[in-house]
């Protein structure tokens, strides 16, 4: 049998948990699950909030890596143009129409290994740049080394995107190319430059619920849980294995999809957890029960690095008949007071004296 879940305990950040009871939270009844999630949520966060980024891929393609979900490794056909490195100015021009869209942060991708020190400066006056337009930054360049973060940190950056992508054990199946504890040492880098962590993962790569488990264990276990936690649903791209295999087997259930959300949101309480990469393919009722289960920050603007996702107007439309609304620049988790367990106070949790943005074309406020 399952050990007994601490649920007095799941309102305060824990880095103690075990696999047993991260495995017994999945096996709760959905209802059960989603309740104590969502007062999770409240606890910490306006639920009716949402954290907006936009990704852009500044370079693209070609990558010695193996990622088996990836369409950007060049050891899979998969049709994508390699592209070099992008250069500033087209930055900027993105960036802007990013911010005009109502996003809070814009987050780069590179399809690299890992940053090699002749790209830094030109990675590095990106940051810049885009930092002194008035948004937040984060990147995502693959491995680091101790003093190339401190360098980004430098420039301006506000948050390192680096995954873990799946459970030590499933690891393998996935990539072969780099192993997991190179991601935690690029992980421990960033910490150690005083940036902020994006990390998190793909579900519906074929893992076990086991898996899955074993794989929030390790963000839960992190010295620091990570500032933001993207949950992604692989986006099943032709040509790669992991792609081609899900197409074949099918993909993951969005109920199971719902239960990893709420577990994040229960093991990591204070951490933005972002509905990611397979949006395009949810529908708007899976989202909503997504965000009732304690997501709280999106990937807007129509293209995530290589794949679509929904447009501005179907976000904006969704967000207003949700009755959610952008969250305002640099909202971070604060205790909330909790109305006898059962949920929180209105009135008194909201951030309503806080500048809110816009999303695409209708105002949410
Ligand atoms: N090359 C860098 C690296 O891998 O660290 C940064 C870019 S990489 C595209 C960033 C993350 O996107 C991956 O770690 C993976 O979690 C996610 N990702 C990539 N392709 C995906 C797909 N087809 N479906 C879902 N997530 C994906
Ligand atoms: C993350 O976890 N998801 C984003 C971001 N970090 C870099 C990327 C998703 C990529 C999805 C596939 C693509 O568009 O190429
Ligand atoms: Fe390269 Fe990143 Fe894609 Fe892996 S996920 S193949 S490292 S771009």
């Amino acid at each position: 049998m399952n050990a007994p879940v601490r649920f007095a305990d799941t309102a305060l950040p824990r880095h103690d948990w075990t696999r047993e009871e991260i495995e017994a939270l999945f096996d709760l009844p959905l209802m059960d699950l989603v309740f104590q999630a969502a007062q999770v949520h409240r606890r910490w966060f306006d639920p009716t909030e949402l954290q907006l980024s936009q990704l852009l891929s500044i370079k693209t393609g070609g990558c010695a890596e193996n990622c088996g979900y990836c369409s950007q490794s060049a050891s899979f056909k998969t049709g994508l143009k390699a592209e070099k490195l992008m250069d500033l100015d087209t930055v900027l021009t993105a960036a802007k129409a990013a911010q005009a869209g109502g996003a809070q942060r814009f987050c780069m991708g590179a399809a690299w290994r890992d940053l090699k020190d002749r790209d830094l400066p030109k990675v590095a006056a990106m940051i810049t740049e885009v930092k002194a337009l008035g948004l937040e930054t984060c990147v995502t360049l693959g491995m680091l080394k101790a003093e190339q973060a401190v360098a980004l940190k430098e420039a301006g950056l506000d948050y390192y995107n680096h995954n873990l992508d799946t459970s030590p054990e499933y690891y393998d199946k996935v990539v072969t190319t780099r192993t997991y504890d190179d991601r935690l040492e690029t992980l421990q880098h960033v910490r150690d430059a005083g940036l902020s962590t994006c990390c998190g993962g793909i579900v519906g790569m074929g893992e076990s619920r086991q898996d899955r488990a074993s794989f929030l264990h390790q963000l839960a276990t992190l010295p620091i849980h990570p500032d933001s936690l993207p949950v992604n649903a692989l986006v099943p791209v032709a040509g790669t294995p992991l792609g081609d295999r899900i197409k074949r087997e099918g993909e993951i259930d969005g109920i199971e999809f719902v239960r990893t959300v709420a577990v994040a949101r229960l093991v990591c309480p204070k951490s933005m957890v972002r509905l990611s990469a397979g949006r395009d393919d949810m529908s708007r009722e899976l989202q909503a029960l997504c965000f009732l289960a304690g997501a709280n920050s999106i990937f807007i603007g129509g293209k995530l690095l290589t794949t679509p996702l929904p447009g501005m107007d179907q976000d904006s439309l969704m967000l207003k008949d949700l009755g959610m609304k952008p969250m305002a620049m640099g909202v971070e988790a604060v205790e909330r007071p909790v109305a006898d367990g059962a949920g929180y106070q209105l009135s008194a949790s909201r951030s309503a004296d806080r500048p809110r943005g816009s999303i695409g074309s209708l105002d949410a406020n």
